[in-house]
């Protein structure tokens, strides 16, 4: 891991999704992507998030053997290149079938809620586990999201998930926490989790962010209609991040985020007071 900088590790996307363009379907779509993991391991992320499945609202679901089938050779060829592998999935068999090709973390957008298999898989597995926060599910979590209190609804959700998952055996330093940006929640209710991620902390688990793209950037910009027009507010979500001491940003692009949090840092050590 880079030790050239303080503030949160960086964690790149990798989407696995086939080739629509061409009829090389899931092998292009698997070369493409670890073309693009390669790119991602030079521009300095810590850890690759390997997803073959899409969690945006309406995207359809993908079985088992398909989503093994796209991501097991991208997880082969980072292994090979000495990555840190990350895999995005809600089922255990895929994160099974990939932690025997060595990918040592499960990214779980369901906080190992999907399956009743799931905690004790990622126990048996021994594998970190990362634990998100969403209210409903992917389909229809955008429709109407309420809460009383939307962090303290978010930590005592989290906080439940990781006693159920060291229940099942999953080591409490193995565990990550995740508000879940964007999954189930207004504008209002991302801002408010951004501007009190100090309590996502104190529930004492490692910490992870995800702000890069989302759709909740076109509410406060609505010229940013494309994912890719989000830039700007994906590294203001990073550097909001690393002002709270998260350990870890989820993010699709790797390099504007180290050169951000680099500069972050190099201020961050010249404060009155920093040692
Ligand atoms: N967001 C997405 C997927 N996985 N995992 C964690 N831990 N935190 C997140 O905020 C998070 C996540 C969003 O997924 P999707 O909409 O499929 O798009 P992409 O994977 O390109 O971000």
């Amino acid at each position: 891991m880079a030790a050239d900088r303080a503030g949160p590790r960086v964690m790149g996307i990798v989407n696995v999704t086939p080739d629509s363009f061409s009829d090389g379907g899931r092998f292009l779509g698997a070369e493409r992507a670890v073309e693009h993991a390669r790119q991602l391991l030079a521009e300095g992320a810590d850890i690759l998030d390997i997803g073959g499945e899409s969690t945006r609202p309406g995207a359809a679901p993908v079985p088992v053997e398909a989503e093994v089938g796209r991501i097991l050779p991208v997880v082969r060829a980072m292994r090979a290149a000495g990555a840190v592998v990350s895999i995005d999935t809600m089922k255990p068999e895929v994160m099974r079938a990939a932690a025997a090709e060595g990918a040592s973390i499960w990214n779980d957008v369901t906080a190992l809620g999907f399956s009743p298999a799931s905690a004790a898989v990622a126990a048996e597995l021994g594998c970190e586990v990362m634990l998100m926060h969403m209210q409903g599910e992917p389909r229809t979590m955008q429709d109407n999201p309420v809460y009383q209190d939307v962090v303290r609804e978010a930590c005592a959700f989290l906080q439940a998930r990781a006693e159920a998952a060291m229940a099942a055996g999953v080591r409490r330093e193995a565990i990550w926490v995740d508000p879940g940006i964007g999954f189930g929640k207004t504008l209002a209710h991302n801002l408010e989790l951004l501007a009190n991620l100090d309590q996502v902390r104190a529930l004492g688990f490692r910490t992870v962010l995800g702000v890069s793209r989302k759709r909740f950037l076109k509410a406060i910009d609505p010229t940013a209609v494309e994912a890719d027009d989000r830039l700007g507010g994906s590294l203001a979500g990073a550097l909001i991040g690393a002002e709270a001491g998260v350990d870890l940003v989820r993010v699709h692009d790797v390099r504007e985020t180290v050169q951000a949090l680099k500069t972050w840092s190099l201020v961050e050590a010249r404060r009155p007071g920093a040692s």
